[in-house]
């Protein structure tokens, strides 16, 4: 009922994101063009694999971008389509289950209503079905104007491997649609290449597989390195059609591509054991703004997928009263680090809260117990109350939700990708 959102509202308080001077509005009315990274995460980026770059492209880029170097994915069992929630809405998933395919018919006041309402054009683009993760429906809730699926792009046999559409052709291909969108637009590039099993065609190996006892493991270097030569095609193909000037990149990894099963051979590659401390550290995935024309910087504060959205929002310029967000704007003086994930782990600049353990960061050793106390009842709650707004389906007292009905429903047919 209203007091279920008027009570979350309370709890979320002076939790409203914070602004931050100098960057406010800098990339106002710029296109957003975002690459959501089929499970890429961040111990990749400035490393090497037999002495070759395994993200030479990102490698470059983190130098001239805002690169967030401590930051988290929050997802749980929905995985890419968790992170997209988390994006758009700055709520948390649930901690069982797909909240795409459980609360599709909610109402929600996501990213891309805000920035239609804010006067752009706003788009979701992926090289396979639509109904993947039942995105044709949960996308009605958030409000993009288009759905570019598999049925939108040219797939041959020759231009598709795993899952379908390479990723180099799917950039290349989502470029030549941008030129035909309204400006401003935003977009989400749902990259696919990297995905397990992590399937390459010889041609399209740019280094050598890992060497371990997880043919998983060492089949995920060769499928990063290839997205990473994807996004560097995105870059030159905005820049050839005019288009990067005026757009603003937004780079993320979505979950892990490499799971607890593989702790040892993992472990063989960092050089240490893959502790549950190590783990959780293994949870960060990259975060890259990039905006031409300026330097950026690395910034090295605990953050998550929960940030994105009041972090994008700052940047362009748009404010936003009163949201039910649990998210902050990083670039803020006040941002504080204290980054939750959905199984109730938790990072702060100082610790990490791991199965019950609290660990010094410095260390990576088990700490004080009272280091970490004082902050459980605040994870207790702020999972609490991001579920009771899915479980009560209490956006709808906001108000300012509209349903789009223009998104394409023809492919209806739900389907899991595992
Ligand atoms: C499916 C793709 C992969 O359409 O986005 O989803 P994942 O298995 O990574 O959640």
């Amino acid at each position: 009922n209203e007091s279920g959102l008027e009570e979350v509202n309370e709890f979320i308080g002076e939790n409203q994101p914070s602004i931050e001077k100098d960057l406010y509005g800098i990339a106002e009315g710029k296109n957003v063009i975002f690459v959501a990274a089929e499970s890429l995460q961040d111990f990749v980026i400035n490393e090497t694999l037999n002495g070759e770059e395994i993200t030479p492209f990102l490698n470059e880029l983190v130098e001239e971008s805002y690169y967030f170097d401590q930051f988290y994915h929050q997802t749980a069992q929905g995985k890419s389509s968790d992170s997209e929630f988390l994006i758009n809405n700055s709520l948390y998933p649930l901690a069982r289950g797909g909240v795409f395919f459980s609360h599709a018919t909610n109402e929600y006041y996501a990213l891309p209503e805000i920035l239609n309402e804010n006067g752009y054009y706003t788009a979701s683009m992926h090289g396979n079905n639509g109904s993947f993760w039942n995105r044709n429906v949960m996308y009605n809730q958030f409000g993009y104007d288009d759905f570019y699926t598999k049925d939108d792009y040219e797939i041959t046999e020759e231009n598709s491997v795993g899952w379908g559409l390479k990723d180099i052709d799917f950039m290349e291909q989502s470029v030549e649609h941008m030129l035909d969108m309204p400006q401003p637009f935003e977009v989400k590039l749902i990259t696919l290449t990297n995905h397990f099993p992590f399937d390459l065609d010889e041609e399209d190996m740019y280094i050598d597989r890992f060497d371990s006892n997880s043919n998983t493991l060492n089949k995920y270097f060769p499928t990063v390195r290839y997205m990473d030569e994807s996004i560097k095609v995105l870059f030159e193909r905005l820049k050839e059609e005019g288009l990067y000037e005026d757009s603003i990149i937004v780079i993320y990894g979505d979950h892990d591509g490499i799971s607890s099963n593989h702790n040892r051979a993992m472990g063989q590659f960092l050089g240490e054991d893959v502790t549950p401390f190590v783990e959780t550290q293994l949870q960060q995935v990259p975060f890259i703004i990039h905006i031409p024309g300026m330097e950026g910087e690395k910034i090295s504060k605990v953050s998550g997928q929960i940030d994105v959205r009041p972090t994008i929002l700052h940047l362009l310029g748009i404010e936003v009263e009163n949201q039910t967000i649990f998210g902050d704007n990083i670039f803020s003086e006040d941002y504080e680090e204290f980054t939750i994930l959905r199984n109730g782990n938790f990072i702060t600049d100082e610790i990490v809260y791991v199965n019950e353990v609290c660990y010094s960061k410095e260390t990576g050793e088990p700490t004080d117990d009272e280091k970490c106390e004082p902050y459980l009842d605040r994870v207790h709650e702020e999972l609490e109350y991001s579920d009771k707004i899915i479980y009560g389906d209490l956006l709808r007292f906001d108000g300012r939700n509209h349903n789009n009905e223009d998104t394409d429903e023809s492919d209806n047919e739900s389907e899991t990708p595992d």
